[in-house]
């Protein structure tokens, strides 16, 4: 066992540190991540991982390696699409999944405290069951965990109407590296007491302190949802829909888009039997009063037929509800399954763009012939832009294409003034293409920010923010 793995085990009990030879370390060393997309000089196995209980053990670790000066890498259920997680740099990756406890759900206070481990959908189930809710659903909701989710501010279909994570998080307990434990915010939903320290920990991807605690709020069960499928020969027909619906003044919980490449891959594998010719597809959610959301269904069924639909699909029972959603939530996993490599983008435009910016998608596919798969919450603009190939990625010619074709995604993003990421996060994937998007004084406050909290650069380093004068490939 390794120096730091042996003082960490002296210092938490035995069990709690995964070492060298043990087989488990490999697995701390992987997320959900494209292999590609995590540059050659950020590969490294963690000296050891770490399995903390308690918040006094994650303090104890971020205290012992601070000392040491060993970088420490948070991680929670792994399911990260942009390498957050990675020991980049090596050394102790420290992991909260053990810290499963939910403390308590306050119902007259619209409130739940939870411990960072907990999986985010056996929180909404835990919530739900008491008539509260708890809207943030990222498609990973089974196995991420609410740690993860405030890290990297995890969106999700719901955010169109509900906000992403950072909207949910009040209050934090966290754990600084050298091991002072602070807590920030608040337990009611308003508060503008001093700065929002809250906004800040929320989507640092565990660059500034290690979340023990989160006190998360809840609203009351909505009583009623309706979900319509609406089938499109086109991206266009289903964008005129998309616009037509909320022209009618009807504001969806839910509002997502998948084009034809992402149809096809899902549809082998789907209960719902796709009409031939489906080129794209609108999934919207309704939520609120029972008696008033047959008229709504009425009406976006009204805006699919105005605008040319296939076919429209309004679920009739829990199962058929379930049956589009497992459409929708299989496509990531049909088109990994279905290539040997798949280059997830994660990008937002402005929701007016979304039609342009997928002409432009469709142009680089041709222009590079690689399928490009698109599908995403469309009510945000948020796209996750799919390069994939079967191709050998260690052919030069083939990465020249792929490098080729994710920049092009990028900087069509930028140039339709959308953001690179709207809710996977910059991790290690991105982050020498920040300069595409933020100057680079921007990036240099932010670097001071970071140096704020962890001034010895020990923390989840090489994550977020570019190297200096950060280099982009193209
Ligand atoms: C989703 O919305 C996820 O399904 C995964 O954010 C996105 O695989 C992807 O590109
Ligand atoms: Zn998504």
């Amino acid at each position: 066992m390794s120096d730091i793995a042996a003082v960490l085990e002296r210092e938490l009990g035995a069990g709690r540190v995964i070492g060298p030879g043990d087989d488990r370390l490999d697995d701390y060393g992987r997320d959900e991540s494209p292999a590609l997309l995590v540059p050659d000089d950020a590969r490294h196995p963690p000296a050891c991982a770490v399995l903390c209980e308690r918040t006094d053990e994650v303090a104890a670790v971020l205290r012992v390696c601070a000392e040491r000066g060993v970088p420490v890498v948070p991680r929670g259920a792994g399911s990260g699409m942009t390498g957050g997680c990675l020991p980049v740099a090596g050394g102790v990756v420290l992991s909260t999944e053990r810290m499963q406890r939910v403390v308590e759900i306050a119902e007259d206070d619209l409130v739940a405290v939870v411990e960072p481990g907990v999986i985010t959908g056996r929180l909404q189930e835990a919530v739900e069951a008491r008539g509260l809710f708890y809207p943030p659903d990222p498609a990973s909701l089974d196995f991420c965990s609410i740690g993860g989710n405030a890290a990297t501010c995890a969106g999700g279909p719901r955010a169109f109407k509900y906000g992403v994570t950072r909207e949910y998080v009040l209050g934090l307990e966290v754990a600084l590296m050298g091991g002072e434990v602070l807590r920030v915010g608040r337990r009611t939903s308003k508060g503008v007491t001093g700065y929002d320290l809250v906004a800040g920990f929320v989507g640092s991807e565990g660059t500034f302190g290690v979340i023990t605690e989160l006190t998360v709020k809840l609203l009351p069960l909505p009583p009623g949802v309706a979900t319509v499928l609406g089938v499109f020969a086109d991206v266009p027909a289903a964008s005129a829909a998309i616009t037509a619906l909320l022209r009618r003044g009807i504001r969806p919980r839910v509002l997502e888009l998948a084009d034809r490449a992402s149809i096809d891959h899902v549809r082998p594998r789907a209960r719902y039997r796709f009409p031939d010719g489906a080129g794209a597809i609108v999934l919207v959610e309704v939520d609120g009063d029972p008696d008033a959301l047959d008229a709504e269904v009425e009406r976006i069924g009204q805006a699919c037929e105005g605008a040319g639909a296939l076919d429209v699909l309004a679920a009739q029972s829990a199962s058929e509800r379930r049956a589009l959603w497992e459409a929708r939530r299989l496509i990531s996993k049909s088109l990994r399954d279905a290539h040997r490599v798949k280059l997830n983008e994660d990008v937002c435009v402005p929701r007016g763009a979304i039609t342009e910016m997928l002409a432009r998608i469709a142009r680089t596919s041709a222009d590079l012939d690689l399928p490009i798969a698109v599908f995403g919450h469309a009510g945000d603009g948020n796209l996750h832009v799919n390069v994939l190939s079967d191709d050998d990625p260690a052919d030069p010619a083939v990465a020249r294409r792929l490098d080729q074709a994710v920049h092009r995604v990028l900087a069509d993003t930028i140039d339709l003034r959308g953001t690179l990421s709207g809710e996977h996060g910059i991790g290690v994937t991105k982050r020498d293409v920040m300069t595409l998007e933020q100057s680079e004084r921007v990036l240099e406050w932010q670097r001071r920010w970071k140096a704020m909290w962890d001034p010895a650069g020990l923390l989840n380093p090489g994550k977020v923010l570019p190297r200096r004068r950060g280099a982009c490939s193209e």
